[in-house]
């Protein structure tokens, strides 16, 4: 872009020079021209709008790579749907942005757009979720979270907890909320619960997607509350999902909270941004949250600021996450030998936060 527009509006200043324009316009333009040579402009394809997470995501990104900064940021909202994406990329393309950022609604499908955006030169920064392409130069850098780390953690509380209130394995019968299919905070989340179901001997009723969204995972809960009696743990994989899920447990009668032998259903989600889901983990409505972190934006500007220096950022980089956990009995869970803290929540923890 900047190479395109710079040569336009040096076309412009000369038939401003030429034509005797009034000095302020050709002062303007000379301005202009030199505030667009200098700025980076970057089309970010955005999944969509379908959570708090998703806001708080697109809020970050479009806080950082700001025209103070010294960006031209094109946003573009795919609406969960992956054509979108698709054209939106192709569009940058066409526009001949300096970078292409995309959070991509699932992992597959991309090869093909983004073998365009690589013999365009456009570098590509992905973010959040992952993608699964034949040659991995079709893109710089990643940045975003280990879902399968974030699952498992989950899960070693969830053992935690059964081992300190002294709930049999055989006595955990769980359902499991997923996020969009095939995107890689499902795929992760899932296979942590169904890898740790496994190890421990629990019992997962069925899975089935939320979509990320209140209302399907009401739905879905719904169907499942019919559907079967042993409901006592609830895997829900992002907080709107969570939220949809209590007012259906509520609906039917039961009671979300963080007492399982008492007759509590548990409810586990991730994200940690709903202020709502927030205070439910406050008060034990739901028992854990994973933390989620949405914070790309200063991350993709650092990455993008390396890139320009022709430096050689590193290609995957995973942002730092806590465990917020209503109960205290439970200070730290180990995955693959690494400890993790869990962070109790208290309203000095809500009062803290970043986002
Ligand atoms: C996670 C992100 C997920 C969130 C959901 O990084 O991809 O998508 O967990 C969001 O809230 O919809």
């Amino acid at each position: 872009m900047k190479k395109k527009l710079l040569s336009f509006l040096a076309i412009i200043c000369s038939l401003c020079v030429m034509c005797g324009c009034a000095t302020e316009q050709k002062d303007y333009t000379e301005e202009s021209a030199a505030q667009a040579a200098d700025s980076i402009s970057v089309g970010f394809s955005q999944v969509g709008a379908e959570s708090d997470w998703r806001s708080a995501n697109t809020d970050s990104m479009k806080s950082s790579l700001t025209k103070e900064n010294g960006f031209d940021l094109i946003f573009m909202d795919g609406q969960q749907k992956q054509t979108k994406q698709i054209t939106a990329i192709r569009s940058f393309i066409q526009q001949g942005v300096d970078y292409i950022v995309l959070a991509p609604v699932c992992e597959t499908g991309w090869d093909s757009v983004l073998d365009e955006a690589y013999e365009a030169n456009i570098p590509v920064i992905i973010v959040d979720r992952m993608i699964q392409i034949n040659n991995d130069n079709r893109y710089s850098c990643f940045v975003g979270s280990d879902f399968y780390l974030e699952g498992r953690k989950a899960c070693e509380w969830l053992n935690q907890y059964a081992t300190a209130y002294d709930i049999a394995k055989e006595d955990i019968h769980i359902v499991d909320i997923q996020g969009t299919i095939g995107s890689t905070a499902q795929i992760g989340r899932t296979k942590g619960l169904v890898e740790s179901a496994k190890k421990y001997g629990w019992d997962i009723r069925e899975k089935t997607s939320g979509d990320f969204t209140q209302a399907k995972g009401r739905e879905v809960m719904a169907q499942m509350l019919r559907q079967y009696n042993n409901i006592n743990v609830v895997y829900c994989e992002n907080d709107n999902e969570a939220l949809g899920a209590i007012e259906a447990i509520e609906a039917a009668g039961k009671h979300a909270g963080s007492n399982l032998k008492n007759g509590d259903i548990l409810v586990l989600s991730f994200d940690g941004i709903n202020e709502t889901a927030i205070n439910y983990a406050l008060e034990g409505t739901i028992a854990c949250i994973v933390e989620c972190n949405p914070l790309h934006g200063p991350r993709v500007r650092t990455i993008i600021d390396s890139l320009e220096r022709g430096e050689n950022p590193d290609k995957i980089e995973y942002v730092d996450e806590t465990l917020y956990s209503s109960v205290n009995v439970i200070k730290s869970v180990t995955v693959d030998g690494a400890k993790y803290d869990v962070t109790l929540l208290t309203q000095d923890v809500i009062d803290s936060r970043e986002y």
